[in-house]
């Protein structure tokens, strides 16, 4: 049986806000529980940009028995108007006698000023119970909202060997069905999705979120210099917001055709390839505040060489492939010295079937 403490009611609120993952837009990720003399009276998710809340939520289903209640909050409640008042006041007004926070609001315009505010007021702030996990849950919110950058995970499913294909180029399938699932679930939780232009020629992906129940469809990104992709593309249908990004050389009654299709196009100069940081910016700007990157090769190696990959999951089969040309997950000329290469930090390992998915960070980034 759980203790039950105040851990025990974090990690109820951080399973709440879990469940909201990848529905929140540019948003964090927030779960509240209010508790009152060791009874549950309230709980909330934030679930969607522009609606309540998690502690308001929280707070409307507690009603009275707010009154003298501890608020567990996986991130610091809110000083600020924005699309709502401030979380801060209607805490204090309800009553609450206590709140515990996970984590602090790395948003400039809270930051800090929650608590300070709560504090101000005569409310009990303890801040830092499972603070690890509440971090890690809104890595992605917590890069963009202080540069404005997306938060990019590379993600590939790849052999022992490192090949990504055989030789003849055949890739389906690679990994197993756990793992193709799992990848899909990461699809719903990421706000964009992006390939090279070689991938959509050579697999004609739709890069569309399919679970064994409903989910989010990302925005598609194609990262296509010379505006090689196909019009009749799948990745060019109806099913979801699409993004080609290219350069000003490219030609101009392509894009046109393009645009007609639906997709948006974005020129990141006179460059002879696409200007990637240029790009991930005019993303941020847009509002897709996380990218999945699926390849291939050569766009995941241009992206690990210009410092552009936040997060690393690699979903090995085990698999040899051999093949000298075979293609490779990582597609870039790397250092002459083996001290140079790309190590990885935080690294941690996940079964899906036959497969593991190892997930670490680039080191220095
Ligand atoms: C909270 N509880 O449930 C959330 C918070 O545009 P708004 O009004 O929704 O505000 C978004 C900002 O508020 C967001 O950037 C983050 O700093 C905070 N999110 N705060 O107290 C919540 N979702
Ligand atoms: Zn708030």
């Amino acid at each position: 049986m759980e203790v039950l403490n105040d851990e025990f009611y974090m990690r109820l609120a951080l399973n709440l806000a879990e469940g909201a993952s990848g529905q929140t837009g540019v948003n964090p990720v927030v779960g509240c529980v209010v508790a009152n003399n060791g009874r549950i009276v309230g709980m909330g998710a934030h679930l969607k940009r522009g609606e309540g809340h998690a502690e308001v939520l929280a707070l409307d289903m507690a009603g009275d028995q707010a009154n003298g209640a501890t608020a567990y909050v996986t991130l610091e409640p809110c000083s600020h108007f924005g699309k709502t008042p401030p979380c801060c006041d209607r805490l204090i007004a309800e009553g609450v006698s206590r709140v515990v926070v996970a984590a602090l609001d790395p948003n400039p315009l809270v930051a800090g000023q929650g608590v300070k505010r709560l504090r101000d007021a005569g409310v009990e702030v303890e801040v830092g119970i499972l603070q690890a996990e509440a971090v890690d849950q809104n890595e992605a919110f917590r890069k963009y909202i202080v540069t404005g950058m997306p938060f990019i995970t590379l993600k590939t499913a790849l052999s022992l060997d490192g090949r990504i294909a055989t030789h003849a180029g055949h890739s389906r399938w690679i990994t197993g069905a756990e793992a193709r699932e799992a990848v899909h679930t990461l699809r719903h939780r990421n706000a964009g999705i992006m390939v090279g232009v070689d991938t959509v020629i050579a697999d004609d992906p739709e890069l569309t979120t399919r679970l064994s129940v409903p989910g989010l469809h990302p925005t598609r990104i194609v990262v296509d210099s010379k505006l090689r992709i196909p019009e009749s593309s799948r990745v060019l249908n109806e099913a979801a917001r699409t993004i080609v990004l290219t350069t000003d050389r490219a030609e101009q009654a392509k894009a046109q055709r393009l645009i007609e299709l639906g997709a948006e196009v974005y020129r990141s100069g006179d460059v002879s390839r696409v200007d990637l940081a240029r790009s991930m910016k005019w993303l941020g700007e847009n509002g897709i505040s996380s990218v999945l990157l699926e390849g291939g090769g050569v766009l995941n190696g241009a992206m690990l060489e210009a410092g552009l990959v936040d997060k690393l999951m690699l979903f090995y089969a085990p698999l040899i492939v051999g093949g000298e040309g075979s293609p490779s997950a990582f597609a870039f000329k790397g250092p002459e010295a083996m001290s140079s290469a790309l190590r990885l930090t935080r690294v941690s390992m996940q079964h899906f079937g036959e497969d593991w998915c190892v997930t670490g960070y680039p080191m220095g980034n």
